[in-house]
């Protein structure tokens, strides 16, 4: 889907920043996947930590699925936002039931163009998923820079014909302890990311679905290294 999506990592020597001793080891950090290791210097860059640490991975288990909605559209949006924005329309509220738990699990799909005209860089189109205010698992966004390449423009070489079909979907545990029905809003955002600020990269969606359900008795587990 994203050809020149290639993982590198690079050794950063934290010691400095962290007032570590001489002797730490050198910690292994992803410090962006979506540019291309060719031409980017072999150079210690100095990425701050995130304030919570990225888990190794996380597991959230539920029972029987008891909702489901579907919101779609067959009308094209574009944007030329470097800063998350609402996809019109995409969004919905749905209910937590009194005193209980709910993994809400969000997919959107959609046919999704990003392109640079006239332009070379490595840039990408990216979407979150907001569940009850922030980003679903896996929250690629919460950890820059390596995010979720919803679309890319692939250097320069996608062009005004380049529609493709990209999918993704966000989950989150959910608790209302209340007596009352919790409202819980599920919202999809869109951006451009690592276009020069110059340039005039636009990003279209199109025949979009946002399919959200709800399975009872939500438990999640983070594991950290
Ligand atoms: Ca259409
Ligand atoms: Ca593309």
């Amino acid at each position: 889907m994203i050809n020149q999506k290639t993982l590198f990592t690079c050794a950063l020597l934290l010691s400095s920043a962290i007032g570590a001793t001489a002797n730490a080891k050198p910690l292994l950090v992803d410090i962006n996947p979506q540019l291309d290791p060719i031409n980017i210097p072999p150079v210690l860059i100095p990425v701050p930590l995130p304030e919570d640490k990225q888990s190794e991975y996380e597991v959230r288990t539920a029972g029987a699925h008891f909702f489901k909605r579907v919101v779609s559209s067959t009308k094209f949006q574009t944007t030329s936002s470097r800063k998350f924005t609402d996809l019109k329309y995409a969004k919905t509220r749905v209910m937590i039931p009194p005193n209980s738990s709910a993994l809400i699990n969000a997919s959107f799909d959609a046919e999704s163009r990003c392109n640079e005209p006239g332009g070379t860089a490595n840039g990408w189109c990216e979407v979150r998923i907001l569940i009850n205010g922030s980003e679903g698992a896996p929250a690629a966004s919460k950890y820059p820079s390596d995010t979720l390449a919803f679309d890319s423009s692939d250097g320069g070489n996608e062009g005004e014909g380049s529609w493709e079909s990209h999918a993704m979907s966000r989950h989150q545990c959910v608790t209302n302890k209340s007596d009352d029905f919790k409202p819980v809003e599920i919202a999809v955002e869109w951006k451009l990311t690592n276009f020069p600020a110059d340039t005039n990269p636009q990003f279209w969606l199109d025949d979009w679905s946002l399919v959200v359900e709800m399975a009872e008795d939500c438990k999640v587990r983070k594991i950290v290294k």
